[in-house]
Parts: structure tokens; C-alpha cells; sequence
């Protein structure tokens, strides 16, 4: 696997566009040499262009893909919500979006998965190894039971159908982190533009999973195989660490809500029946 590449003047699909992280996005990107197509179901205020669409609309995904060098999949519920909403937007919505792309031959998709597809998995204690990539799947929400399902759909249309993929188990990609917990799992936004753009432009990479989080000091995530594709995380959580220690204590994995992973998804109860 060689290592990222210019972008040139690559056309990338935009998915979830309106979003938190899609909103960072369509700033951060474009000085990468992307030019952005959007899409989300939701109109975007100042953005005439963009694509508003259901990702149960196969057509018109059909046509936002045409012509595009790769797609960077945000859409999506991106929160425990009831099976029948999770599997119509993140189940489905992801199937419709491949196919989208294998009728009209985009070879590249980056699939916006998530920790919650790991989230039983314990907190690693005092000296224990970081989270290795290859930790099986242990999704703690119907959420994270999607993502799985994505990183499966993944593995599959890349052995079948030859499209690559990069799967990016995002931690938690805001501004700034907000919660202890927070602080091992950060994703700055320019750090996810960093990882987002390798993940587009590395060459055969055919399906990679990597988590996605900063050079965080406490990071509990083994970060190998996303720096295999050339991104190089240039911030820490640290200088917010003071502040939100004092205001929660240190992290205490004897409590529930943060013995695994997943954090309060773990715990909080299910959504029945939507
Ligand atoms: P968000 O909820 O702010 O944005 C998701 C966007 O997808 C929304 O604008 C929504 O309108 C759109 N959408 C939802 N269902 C759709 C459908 N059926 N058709 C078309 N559009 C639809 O989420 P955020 O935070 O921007 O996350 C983006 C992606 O990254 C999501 O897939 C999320 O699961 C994933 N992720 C985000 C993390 C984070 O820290 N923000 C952490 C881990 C994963
Ligand atoms: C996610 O998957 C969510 O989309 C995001 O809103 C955060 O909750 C994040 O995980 C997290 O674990 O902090």
C-alpha cells in the first residue's frame, strides 16, 4: 500500500453533508483538492447544489454518484434510535449506496463506521495493550450492529465486486471533546480531514479497517493501520484534560458506563419500539 496521494482535482460524493461531521467536512476537504458533490435528506442552507435525497432513493443515488472518484459515506442515524429506523437509513441505506456505486463503476468508498461496533469491548486497564484493529466486533446498540453490518458490506463488495474501501471506526469527532471518556477517543476535525483524505487517495487498499482518533495522550486505540496509509495525526486531547477531570473525575472503569468502549452507549437502555 503506497502512501496518500495529491488529490488533484478528484470528485468525492458527499453523503450526510448537513451533518456535524459533514459540515466540518465541506471545509476542511476542499483545500485537499476535492471537489465536493453533496447529499444529504435534509436541504443544505447555502448550498443550492447539493442533493437532497433519502438513501431509500436509489436513483437519484444512482446520479449523485455518476462521474465521482469515490464516495465518503457520512449519511446515516448516527445514534441508537429503533431497529426499524436503523435498519432502513444505516442497513439499507448503506446496500443502496453500493450498489449506487457498482452500477456506475466508482471504485472507492470511505464508510463512516463507528467505536459502537466494538463498544462491549472492556476498557483496556493500567499497562494493557492498546485496541488492536483486528478486535472482533461487539457492537453495543442497534447502531453499532450497523456499522458491523457496513464493514461486512464492505469486505464483500470489495471480494466480489472489486470496490475498495476504507472503514473508519470513528471515535468521537466534534470541535473539541467533551467528556473524559472523550479524551481517549478524539478525533480533531482536522485530523479526521487528515484521515479522510488518505482513506481517499491511498492506492489498493482494498478493504482496510482503521480507527479513528487523534495522537491523543490516553488514547486506548492501536492507530497501525490507518498511519499504513499515510495519515500522520497531529493533535492530542490534553490540553482539555484539566478541565474536564475536574469537572468529572478521572475515568473510572469500575462504573458501568465507562468499563467498556462503547461509554453510556453501553448502558443506556434500548429504544422500543422507535
Ligand atoms: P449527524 O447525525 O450529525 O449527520 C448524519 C447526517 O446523515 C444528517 O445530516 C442526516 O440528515 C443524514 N441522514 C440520516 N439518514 C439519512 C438518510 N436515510 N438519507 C439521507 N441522509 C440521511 O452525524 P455525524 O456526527 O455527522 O456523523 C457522521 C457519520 O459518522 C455517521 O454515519 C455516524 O454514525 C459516524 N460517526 C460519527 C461519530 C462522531 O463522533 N461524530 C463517531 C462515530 C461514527
Ligand atoms: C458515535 O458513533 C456517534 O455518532 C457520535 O455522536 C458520538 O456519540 C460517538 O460515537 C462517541 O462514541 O462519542
Amino acid at each position: 500500500m503506497a502512501a496518500a496521494q495529491s488529490a488533484g482535482s478528484r470528485t468525492v460524493l458527499l453523503t450526510g453533508a448537513a451533518g456535524g461531521v459533514g459540515t466540518l467536512m465541506r471545509d476542511l476537504l476542499p483545500p485537499y483538492g476535492y471537489a465536493l458533490r453533496l447529499l444529504d435528506m435534509r436541504p443544505i442552507p447555502g448550498e443550492p447544489d447539493a442533493v437532497t435525497a433519502d438513501l431509500g432513493d436509489i436513483d437519484t443515488l444512482r446520479e449523485a454518484v455518476r462521474g465521482t472518484d469515490a464516495v465518503l459515506h457520512l449519511a446515516g442515524i448516527s445514534l441508537e434510535s429503533g431497529f426499524e429506523q436503523i435498519l432502513r437509513s444505516n442497513i439499507e441505506g448503506t446496500y443502496h449506496l453500493y450498489e449506487a456505486a457498482r452500477l456506475e463503476g466508482v471504485r472507492r468508498v470511505v464508510f463512516a463506521s463507528s467505536n459502537h461496533a466494538v463498544g462491549m469491548t472492556p476498557w483496556p486497564g493500567p499497562g494493557e495493550p492498546r485496541v488492536p484493529i483486528d478486535t472482533p466486533h461487539r457492537p453495543d446498540t442497534f447502531y453499532g450492529l450497523s456499522k458491523c453490518f457496513g464493514e461486512d458490506l464492505a469486505q464483500f463488495y470489495w471480494d466480489k465486486h472489486g470496490i475498495e474501501t476504507v472503514s473508519v471506526r470513528i471515535g468521537s469527532c466534534f470541535p473539541k471533546p467533551t467528556s473524559v471518556r472523550m479524551l481517549s477517543v478524539w478525533l480533531s476535525p482536522q485530523d479526521g480531514a487528515r484521515l479522510f483524505h488518505a482513506a481517499l487517495s491511498t492506492p489498493d487498499v482494498g478493504h482496510t479497517v482503521v480507527h479513528g482518533s487523534s495522537a491523543n495522550t490516553r488514547s486506548v486505540w492501536d492507530l497501525s493501520s490507518a498511519k499504513a496509509l499515510g495519515y500522520t495525526p497531529l493533535d492530542d486531547s490534553e490540553p482539555f484534560a484539566a478541565e474536564l477531570i475536574a469537572a468529572e473525575g478521572e475515568l473510572d472503569t469500575t462504573r458501568p458506563e465507562q468499563a467498556r468502549l462503547g461509554g453510556h452507549f453501553v448502558t443506556d437502555p434500548p429504544i422500543w419500539p422507535h
